[in-house]
């Protein structure tokens, strides 16, 4: 059954990508993989490929996807073209997660159980957090801990949103959330792409859980942030909750109803 899919987005990864496949298939639980390279030209993509004669995307477990892009078109995109990818094949949860490390993927069995229908008070999306309790970063500067910790402050007074880790790239969503919020263009590409999908998830009244996580610096293979993402998050928050005040976000219960209501009506 196509239950769990894990999105990874890849630029230059060569040095990460294996050992972070063969982790995820390592874990208690099955997941598959999909990866989406941007053509990195460090030969990301053809490391996939050799995998996927140990793990075939045709297999009955641990299957491998891999989608390519033909350039450097940023994290935002490449996690909306996998999500559309896995929500027209029937995956039941999402998962974002880096190639690096940072996001330890023995957490992606928690990050599901809050999400998991087992649950009554389940959550629909369920965010690896970093600053609930205390700071769990691991190796950042100190500068770049500060950076993203107080644009979580920035964010929570813009937005009104009490999100801790509104920057987190480690994330479940539940597909019928993300068949809601993909109906409304995602415009931003780097981390003001964490807060948009955040803030369009919360101004639906879906519901948001963090799961407490230690974020680890990646320890091979370079970083891809850049001043350009900072500015895109600084200003794209504001620019985004002044758009929120013309748009009309149906509450989640009754966009489920709706759906499911075309779906009797077919
Ligand atoms: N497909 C794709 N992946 C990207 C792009 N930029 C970054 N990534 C990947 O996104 C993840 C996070 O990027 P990273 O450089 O670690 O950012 P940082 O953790 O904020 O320093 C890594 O898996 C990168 O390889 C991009 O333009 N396209
Ligand atoms: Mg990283």
């Amino acid at each position: 059954m196509k239950e769990r899919l894990v999105v990874i987005p890849t630029y230059n990864e060569i040095e990460n990508i294996e050992a972070i496949i063969r982790k995820v298939f390592s874990l208690p639980e099955p997941f598959d993989i999909l990866i989406v390279d941007d053509g990195s030209p460090d030969g990301t993509a053809q490391c996939v490929r050799d995998l996927q004669h140990d793990f075939p995307s045709t297999g009955p477990s641990h299957r491998l996807h891999l989608l390519e892009r033909r350039g450097k078109l940023g994290l935002g995109t490449a996690y909306i073209d996998g999500f559309k990818w896995a929500l027209s094949r029937g995956y039941r949860y999402l998962f974002e997660m880096d190639a690096d490390f940072s996001h330890n993927p023995d957490d992606l069995v928690r990050l599901y159980h809050a999400c998991a229908d087992e649950k009554p008070d389940r959550a629909d999306v369920a965010v690896g957090s970093r600053y609930i309790r205390g700071v769990n970063v691991v190796n950042w500067p100190m500068g770049r801990v500060l950076m993203s910790y107080f644009a979580g402050v920035y964010v929570r007074f813009i937005t009104g949103m009490s999100v801790m880790d509104p920057t987190a790239g480690f994330v479940c969503y539940r597909a019928e959330v993300l068949e809601v919020i993909l109906h409304n263009p995602i415009k931003f590409v780097g981390y003001a792409f964490q807060i948009e999908m955040k803030f369009t998830c919360w101004k639906y009244g879906f519901r948001i859980q963090e799961v407490p996580i230690i974020f680890t610096d990646r320890t091979k293979g370079v970083s891809k942030m850049s001043s350009k993402i900072f500015k895109e998050a600084v200003f794209g928050v504001l620019q985004m909750k002044i758009s929120s005040f013309f748009r009309h976000y149906i509450p989640r219960r009754e966009s489920v109803a709706k759906m499911e209501e075309s779906v009797d009506a077919i």
